[in-house]
């Protein structure tokens, strides 16, 4: 088999259950141990809560499961120099036989190939500030543009170019559609001041479109853009200037590629001492929610 199911995924997915598929780059790269362990539990037990089976998604050992048993997620979230896995890296991965978390983009693919239509994250990686230079791009967009998952994220991260994003998202197609406000979010902040291409309030209509999508033979998901609650928000006159601050460190510093969301992540963190970290598991646990309700949605026909 081309990737191992855990049990509770492979008996829901044989009853036509709902399932919300998880990241775990969020895991290894995006939150410091034993936040990181504690946060993907209690994203897991949201999605329980809410009526659907959560499937944590890695490459262990170079088998890919979609679903971590309690021991092997405690593992994972303590290991060290796990690879960070992209549509480029994921079957070299498995081929080698090693151990990686998978981004947005491999947990897609993964989702999409073990018939899993909703996933929740925390952000989505897009285009970098400065991408006209450095031509930094996540492959988030691209795999949105083709595999047929709902994403729920709260918006694109902050750390990125909001504008620019969109317009790559426009460009592939890729309904980008706000959840119960006009404006998009914008990961640590309830509103980017930015108008949404999009909007939907309820999780019924977001399953209708994911449907109707499939039935009109258009390829790609959708990114449903969820609002972290205001009530854990940072607003974004507090934290622009810190993402300022950390971007500027990164390029003293000569970060690229892969290394560049972990490493602002953390810098945001110990810069706001760790009110960013408190932030971004509000919102993860936010998204696990809605998804569950999407999914419960679409699993009704
Ligand atoms: N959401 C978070 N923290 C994260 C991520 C998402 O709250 O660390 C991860 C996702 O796996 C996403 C990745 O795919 O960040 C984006 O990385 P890059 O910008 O290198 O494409």
């Amino acid at each position: 088999m081309l990737f191992h199911p855990s049990r509770a995924v492979k008996d829901a997915l044989a009853d036509g259950r709902p399932v919300v598929a998880l990241e775990s780059t969020i895991i290894t790269h995006g939150m410091p141990y034993p936040q990181n362990l504690e946060t993907a539990q209690r994203v897991e037990a949201m999605v329980i809560e809410n009526g659907a089976v959560p499937a944590t998604i890695a490459v262990l050992d170079g088998r890919l499961h979609v679903g971590l048993e309690a021991d092997a997620l405690e593992t994972l979230a303590q290991a060290k120099d796990v690879a960070k896995l992209s549509r480029a890296d994921l079957a070299v991965c498995m081929a080698q036989g090693r151990t990686g978390a998978t981004t947005v983009a491999a947990t897609m693919i993964a989702a999409h190939l073990a018939g899993i239509a909703t996933f929740a994250t925390g952000g989505i990686g897009g285009v970098h500030r400065g991408a006209e230079t450095s031509m930094d791009i996540s492959a988030d967009l691209a795999e949105l543009a083709q595999t047929p998952v709902t994403v729920v994220a709260a918006g694109a991260k902050a750390i990125l170019d909001i504008p620019r994003s969109l317009e790559v998202l426009e460009t592939y197609g890729v309904p980008v559609i706000a959840f119960g406000q006009d404006n998009l979010p914008a990961f640590w902040s309830c509103d980017s001041g930015i108008k949404a291409p999009l909007r939907a309030d309820n999780p019924a209509t977001i399953a209708a479109s994911h449907r109707l999508r499939g039935a009109l033979g258009i390829a790609g998901g959708q990114l449903i853009a969820n609002p972290v609650p205001m009530a854990d928000e940072i607003p974004q006159a507090q934290i622009s200037p810190i993402i300022e601050a950390a971007l500027a460190e990164a390029a003293d510093q000569g970060i690229a590629a892969k290394a560049v969301t972990p490493f602002l992540l953390q810098r945001i963190f110990e810069l706001t001492e760790g009110s960013s970290l408190h932030t971004n598991i509000a919102l993860v646990l936010n998204n696990a929610k809605l998804a569950a309700q999407i999914a419960v949605e679409l699993s009704k026909t």
